[in-house]
């Protein structure tokens, strides 16, 4: 019999991963990697095996930063291959603002204007490099958009250069006659001590100061609304009710503690099923249409096997509640109560 929670595009499941989670080699700040690279294309053909519909991606995920043009493009053509070999979507990409020392001030943000100015340069190239995939949606995580110390920069200078950029590159995207939405991704730290705009919260109403704010919203992420102890269910609530929640990181993380991007589902239960109630719309509010994507990685103990069980469980853990939810909002002694 086949298994009612098993993923299936076929069947309207519209489950994503980043090349970034499944492919992560399980290095941590005080020890390397664990386990060895998966090459994209094999990312590909391991994602579309486990049930999944889409694959999201980094710039440098696919394209090393020092790569030439003629690297470049084979890279592209091999990794649309394997797109097409295995009937996989990109849906999302995004730009490595955050890992290249030059960005250790910021990039956006950065006190230094040629900073600011290449980073503009390379969210350029990355978002090329989406529309090439066919991305609909480009995420903006702005991982070194802060400080350690305010004595660095007044954060009213960091938000302005912030908003400056992210109004360049919506008047380009709409120059070049792309239908793209912007979803802007928030965290409160790490990598910087503090990073602006730490919450969803903070990103709603950023957005509604930009020029082009039909084309942004938002890609609130659990891990980083529970890190401070915040409720990722409100966050996502008000970005639906603002018609803003443009994409969405599911993975799971428990209070106070670094950015743990674990399996979804395998923190705070409760949690995790009013979250998929909500984006189910089960509980009589519209559903969300976007896709499920997982920013989340297996257990630095886990092998290459155990990445796969990781990425079968999230989006089984997925499923299971999505039908619990449906079971909670059909059952009549539930209503009544309610
Ligand atoms: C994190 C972030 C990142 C971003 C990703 C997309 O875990 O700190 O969530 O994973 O989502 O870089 O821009
Ligand atoms: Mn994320
Ligand atoms: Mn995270």
């Amino acid at each position: 019999m086949p298994d009612p929670f098993d993923p299936s595009p076929d069947s309207g499941d519209r489950f994503t991963f980043g090349l970034w989670t499944v492919g992560n080699p399980g290095a941590d700040p005080f020890g390397p990697r664990t386990r060895p690279r998966i090459p994209p294309t094999e990312i590909v053909a391991g994602l579309a095996k486990a049930g999944a519909w889409g694959v999201n991606l980094h710039d440098n995920d696919l394209v090393p930063f020092d790569a030439s043009p003629t690297e470049r493009d084979l890279l592209v053509k091999e990794f649309q291959q394997a797109l097409a070999d295995h009937g996989l979507v990109v849906p999302m990409a995004t730009t490595n603002l955050f890992s290249h020392p030059v960005f250790r001030d910021g990039a956006f943000t950065a006190s230094d204007a040629a900073v600011r100015a290449f980073a503009v340069r390379k969210a350029m190239k990355g978002i090329e490099l989406g529309v090439e995939l066919g991305a609909s949606t480009v995420v903006f995580w702005g991982g070194r958009e802060g400080v350690e110390t305010d004595a660095a920069r007044d954060c009213r200078d960091g938000l302005g250069w912030y908003r400056e950029c992210l109004n360049f590159l919506c008047g380009w995207v709409k120059d070049q006659g792309w239908d793209l939405k912007f979803a802007l991704e928030a965290k409160p730290n790490e990598p910087r001590g503090d990073i602006y705009l730490a919450t969803t919260g903070h990103m709603l109403h950023f957005i509604e100061t930009l020029e082009h704010r039909e084309m942004c919203g938002v890609n609130p992420e659990v891990a980083h609304e529970n890190m401070p102890g915040l409720s990722m269910v409100h966050a996502v609530g008000q970005a639906m009710e603002a018609g803003k929640l443009f994409h969405i990181d599911l993975n799971a993380q428990r209070i106070g503690r670094y950015d743990q991007d674990l399996r979804f589902g395998s923190e705070d239960l409760k949690g995790a099923f009013f979250l998929v109630r909500m984006l189910e719309g089960t509980c009589g509010h519209p559903a969300y249409e976007g896709p499920r994507h997982f920013d989340a990685h297996a257990y630095r103990t886990e092998d290459v096997d155990g990445v796969w069980d990781f990425a079968a469980g999230c989006m089984r853990s997925y499923k299971i509640l999505a039908a619990r939810a449906a079971a909670f909002d059909a059952d009549p002694e539930v209503l009544e109560i309610l």
